[in-house]
């Protein structure tokens, strides 16, 4: 199939003030997007990640808007796309938690999975000529029998929200073969930064560590320290998101770095950046992890461990490296210093 050449820079974030949207929106507008955003309405503001462009006093600013919506409401989606008109559109909004997945299913589901769905919907009838992007991820793999996992893994989600992303997957494959729509999926495997939600493992424990290290918080309480991910930088990721979209033909592609770490490997390497090298005791729950001085500073506690876990997520984005000329640049040491010095900094900010 032909798809008409690239010319326009209108693009269509949802999930905007996530991490990624975030990112995305700084490339977006780098690039010389018009970038519109769609935002939940909530009553404080939701838009801490984003301000730095709202704000900007420059002519970015005015390359910039957001209009309220939200993946559940079908017709804000399809008023968002009646204004913006876009040529791109990329899909991040999500209920993105597995643990929350396991506790609100439905919820999840009609966010993740349907949300997606509803707006691949509008997308076809509204603007069917416009690129879409699907934030697929490597939790359909589950529990993969195979590492690494790559374009041709099949799919196996363990959790809620797998399961929601793989019917996404599914919807987004079904209308570009059906309908000729420009729609791709990455499938990316996790990717983390200054700006990842504090729920998150990563920046649970950077935050935790900047905080032990300035004397406002006395330990950390994990689940399951021996969980390995293939994590990377989010402002690597988004680059490959846009690649994606510039491509001749429409395709998924896995978005990784190659390499996996354990939950209690990234523990190392925050710690020791925050000037408190830990050691650690003991095993399954009554494993700690201590600082040189004896204190126990990382603890596991039960409340923390899923009803199933992904023990294993590495993937292969050869395809991405040959197809779209991407590459990671970011390693997991410089990620761990970047964010441990972020949340270093924010707590002399918070506590000057
Ligand atoms: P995130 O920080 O959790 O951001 C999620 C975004 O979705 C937020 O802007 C959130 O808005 C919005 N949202 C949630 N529910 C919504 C709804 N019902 N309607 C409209 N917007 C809604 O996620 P992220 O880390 O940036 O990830 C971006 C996307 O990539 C997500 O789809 C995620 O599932 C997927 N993904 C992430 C990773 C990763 O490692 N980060 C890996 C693979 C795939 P509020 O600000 O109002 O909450
Ligand atoms: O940081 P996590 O919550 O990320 P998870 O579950 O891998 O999901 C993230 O990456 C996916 C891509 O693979 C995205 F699609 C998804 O939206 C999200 O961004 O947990 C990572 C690992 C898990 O095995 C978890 O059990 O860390 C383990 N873990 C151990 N203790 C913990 C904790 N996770 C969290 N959130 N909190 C803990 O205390």
């Amino acid at each position: 199939m032909q798809f008409p050449p690239r010319n326009g820079r209108r693009a269509l974030i949802t999930g905007i003030t996530g991490q990624d949207g975030s990112y995305l929106a700084e490339l977006l507008l780098s690039k010389g997007y018009e970038v519109w955003g769609l935002v939940r309405h909530s009553s404080s503001s939701g838009t801490a990640r984003i301000d730095h462009l709202l704000q900007a006093d420059d002519e970015r600013d005015l390359r910039l808007r957001l209009r309220y919506g939200d993946l559940t409401d079908g017709a804000s989606l399809w008023a968002v796309l009646e204004e913006s008109r876009p040529d791109e559109i990329y899909n991040l909004a999500a209920q993105s938690h597995v643990q929350v997945s396991f506790e609100m299913p439905a919820y999840t589901v009609d966010v993740t999975g349907t949300g997606a769905v509803r707006l691949l919907d509008a997308v076809r009838k509204v603007a069917p000529a416009a690129r879409y992007y699907q934030a697929t991820t490597s939790e359909v793999f589950g529990r993969a029998a195979l590492n690494p996992q790559r374009e041709s893994t099949p799919f196996q989600p363990r959790n809620p929200y797998g399961a929601a992303k793989a019917m996404a997957c599914y919807v987004t494959q079904n209308f570009r073969e059906a309908y000729g729509l420009f729609a791709v999926n990455g499938i990316l495997f996790n990717h983390e930064s200054p700006r990842r939600g504090e729920g998150f493992v990563t920046r649970k424990i950077s935050l935790a560590a900047a905080r032990i290290a300035a004397g406002v918080q006395r330990r950390l309480s994990l689940g399951n320290l021996d969980a390995r991910r293939d994590w990377g930088f989010a402002g690597d990721y988004v680059e490959a998101m846009w690649r994606m979209l510039q491509a001749d033909a429409p395709d998924d592609y896995v978005i990784a770095t190659g390499v996996a770490h354990s939950v209690r490997q990234f523990c190392e390497l925050v710690f020791a950046e925050v000037g408190l090298p830990l050691t650690w005791r003991g095993n399954g729950l009554s494993e700690v992890g201590l600082a040189a001085d004896g204190r126990e500073l990382v603890t596991v506690d039960a409340d923390f461990l899923r009803p199933c876990d992904v023990d294993l997520l590495l993937g292969d984005a050869s395809k991405a490296r040959r197809a779209l000329d991407w590459q990671p640049t970011v390693t997991l040491a410089e990620l761990a210093r970047m964010m441990a010095r972020h949340d270093l900094k924010m707590q002399s900010v918070d506590n000057a």
